[in-house]
């Protein structure tokens, strides 16, 4: 049984995770709700050395098979070490990603099959899924604008844009084959506006 909600962050490329999360953070701070906050793959010193290893990019082509192996190894570590013990004593969990940017990228981008994802969720999680996913979106070309601005590209942002289309439109068909717990925030609107929309939904897990 676990106490502490478990809630994620979505979304492409620059389309404001890392900003929204740490508004999120200060917000149930503010409510004096215990929050740790989080980020996939990643999140133990294990899964960021697997992170590490998916970010670079390698002369050695790397099987979309792999991919998925190491992104659902790192997943098993973070649940067993980060995510679960939180959880259990109360904290609420902030994790910028989680195994709806797998159906994305991997089912979506990679177009590997959805069963083979649902069969690796089921194996490391079993029937545990975030309570809440923000799903922020915007056109592909605002958000990698934004990502292009900022950094060098790594081994996912270096993509053309149909592979940024087809994560686009898995993310969205999951919003709407579960309403309940995916929320999509309209991310290409001023950072005040979408943080109001943002207090809107957490409002309803709050209370
Ligand atoms: N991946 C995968 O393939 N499968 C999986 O299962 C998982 C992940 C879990 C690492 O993710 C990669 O792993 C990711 C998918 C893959 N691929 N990529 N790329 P990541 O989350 O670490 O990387 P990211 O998506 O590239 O995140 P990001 O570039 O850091 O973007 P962000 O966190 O969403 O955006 P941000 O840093 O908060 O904002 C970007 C800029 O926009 C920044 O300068 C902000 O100040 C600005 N910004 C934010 N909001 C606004 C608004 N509203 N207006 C104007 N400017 C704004």
């Amino acid at each position: 049984m676990t106490s502490g909600k478990f809630i994620t962050l979505e979304g492409g490329e620059g389309v404001g995770k890392s900003t929204n999360i740490q508004f999120v953070k200060e917000y149930l701070k503010a409510q004096n709700i215990p929050v740790v906050l989080t980020r996939e793959p990643g999140g133990t010193p294990v899964a960021e050395a697997i992170r590490e290893l998916l970010l670079e990019k390698h002369s050695e082509p790397f099987s979309v098979q792999s991919e998925l192996l190491l992104m659902f190894a790192a997943r098993a570590q973070h649940l067993s070490q980060v995510i679960q013990p939180n959880l259990k004593k109360g904290t609420w969990v902030l994790c910028d990603r989680f195994t709806d940017a797998t159906y994305a990228y991997q089912g979506g981008g990679r177009k590997l099959d959805n069963n083979t994802i649902a069969w690796l969720e089921n194996l490391v999680q079993g029937d545990f899924r975030p309570d809440l996913t923000l799903l922020l979106d915007t056109p592909i070309e605002i958000g990698l604008s934004r990502a292009k601005a900022r950094n060098t590209l790594d081994r996912f942002e270096s993509e053309q844009v149909v592979f940024f289309e087809a994560v686009r439109s898995v993310y969205l068909a999951r919003a709407r084959q579960f309403p309940e717990r995916i929320k999509i925030i309209k991310a290409d609107q001023p950072l005040a506006n979408v943080q109001k929309d943002i207090v809107e939904i957490l409002k309803q897990v709050v209370d």
